[in-house]
């Protein structure tokens, strides 16, 4: 396959972001200012726009507080047709912010618009949502009375998300949350916030076209402090974040400490275990996409091969065979599959942990190597790495954003399993099998630990319809489908007596 060699110039790209930033209503002009927008292509500034600061917070949450106290009144099904309008406007717009997510965050085009296309399901998800908001009814133990539970909107929804999924970890948190009342302030990574401004004026569009409060949608550009400013606000009724577990360690207590409630999709080190029964041209291709694609950096990344002793040969040399034909350089290219690693600190962890590995007695089977330094020395294209480990080491158990995975060996399943489970973060996992037992067991209660748990396809491209999160120091937070919306609303349960008398429940007697 043809290798990249050029990347776009400085004036290709800053021409490309303002043409597609503009389309989707954001004012370049009035947003400029002194922080530079560096893009992983070639790692060169796009833009420049200005930060707020912690003040911010303040003005945009009590705003979205007031837009609550509106919106929490409109009926859910009112609700849903502002998402659904957001719908339509990110059908139309797909292109641009695609491309946005491209400049900003690297993606390779077709990834870029999967990702859009995350944001634009979610969304027709969100809207069908709007007339299912059930609660459930209860039989009472008491006659003449009705038990049953009711879900009312939560309140301001804080949104802190990362460079990866620069879009659609917004519009899974965004689109749930107008649905069930809630308006939402978020703070884009500050390596997108192009992305971010983008997306939230498509909001904006559609509030205004559906007449709907403005103060419902609220983004602010800056750095770590407007993040922590929203962490500690006490009208923040639910904090969303996306990030690495050092991040959620300092979020998550700071909320708890006021009460308040946090939603985590924190680190994953995510395996997939490849059976003797496995078909090997399907594993092949469900790791590759896995470990390789995003260039290593999605949160569901494949990180460790768990490989039969039967098939770990044969499996590593088509994996490296496959890793040897992968296209690696400008992300905006046809053809190209693996894009840049996002910036310079992410090149150097890349190189420290397969030095790491090699300590550990690992061996570079594939890859590690830089390419596109001469074309460009500020952008950070590498070779997806592959390498046999001896054992579980520390540097395994060790969340690398980039695209190295570790090749290990098993010959029963229930270590397999164990090795699996022995790691500190608990998002994806994935089992190549052709033995239905084994599968099940993998899905089993003495199964993965993981908050995702596949079988015959890989760790990473979840679907919006399950509910996405995990567990141990992922955080445990859910999002996107199934009752994933539980977390944007608070339940009151109803105890209705219509008997015209007063039993009292457990047969209390308290007559006077
Ligand atoms: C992330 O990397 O933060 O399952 C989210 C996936 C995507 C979402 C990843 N649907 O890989």
């Amino acid at each position: 396959m043809p290798q990249p060699q050029h990347l776009p110039t400085r004036t290709e790209l800053t021409d490309r972001a303002r043409a597609a930033a503009t389309a989707c209503g954001v004012d370049l002009d009035a947003v400029a200012g002194a922080h530079e927008v560096v893009s992983p292509i070639n790692g060169e500034p796009i833009a420049s726009l200005a930060h707020v600061d912690a003040d911010a917070v303040d003005a945009a949450v009590t705003s979205a507080h007031e837009a609550y106290l509106q919106w929490r009144t409109v009926p859910a099904p009112v609700r849903g047709a502002l998402v659904k309008r957001l719908g339509e406007l990110l059908v139309a717009h797909k292109s641009d912010l695609a491309a946005l997510v491209s400049l900003e965050a690297g993606k390779i085009t077709s990834e870029a618009a999967g990702e859009v296309q995350e944001m634009i399901d979610i969304c027709e998800f969100a809207v069908g949502l709007s007339r299912q908001l059930y609660g459930r009814t209860m039989t009472s133990e008491r006659p003449g009375h009705r038990l049953a539970e009711t879900w009312h909107p939560l309140g301001v929804v804080g949104v802190i998300s990362a460079f990866n999924f620069p879009v659609a970890v917004w519009s899974w948190n965004t689109a749930l949350a107008l649905v069930c009342g809630d308006p939402v302030v978020w703070k884009p990574s500050e390596k997108t916030p192009l992305c971010g401004l983008a997306s939230a004026a498509l909001l904006r569009r559609a509030i205004a076209d559906v007449g709907a409060p403005e103060g419902l949608a609220h983004v602010l550009v800056g750095g770590p402090e407007v993040g922590e400013a929203l962490v500690d606000h006490p009208r923040v009724a639910l904090l969303s974040a996306t990030g690495s577990t050092r991040m959620g360690r300092a979020v998550g207590p700071r909320v708890a400490d006021r009460f308040g409630r946090s939603l985590l999709e924190l680190g994953g080190n995510n395996a997939a275990i490849v059976a003797e029964s496995a078909d090997l041209d399907l594993a092949v291709r469900g790791i590759v996409f896995s470990a390789a694609g995003t260039a290593g950096q999605r949160c569901t990344t494949l990180r460790r091969v768990i490989a039969h002793s039967g098939v770990a040969d044969e499996l590593t040399a088509r994996l490296a065979q496959a890793y040897e034909r992968l296209p690696i350089g400008d992300p905006i290219a046809d053809g190209t599959l693996v894009g840049p690693l996002v910036d310079a600190a992410s090149f150097a962890r890349f190189e420290a942990a397969l030095d790491t590995a090699r300590e550990q007695g690992g061996e570079v089977v594939v890859g590690g190597g830089r390419r596109l330094a001469d074309a460009a020395s500020g952008a950070y294209y590498v070779e997806p790495a592959i390498v046999t480990m001896p054992a579980q080491s520390d540097i395994v158990r060790t969340e690398t954003f980039a695209p190295i995975v570790y090749v290990l060996r098993y010959d029963d399943i229930r270590e397999a399993i164990a090795l699996n489970n022995d790691v500190p973060q608990g998002l994806s996992s994935a089992i190549f099998t052709n033995d239905q037992a084994e599968a099940e067991l993998f899905c089993s209660a003495e199964g993965s630990d993981c908050g995702i748990v596949n079988v015959n396809i890989g760790t990473s491209g979840a679907e919006i319809g399950g509910a996405f999160g995990g567990e141990k120091e992922t955080g445990g937070g859910r999002e996107s489908g199934s009752d994933a919306w539980k977390a944007y609303m608070r339940r009151a349960t109803n105890t209705v007596n219509y008997s015209g008398s007063l039993p009292l429940a457990q047969g209390v007697d308290f007559s006077v």
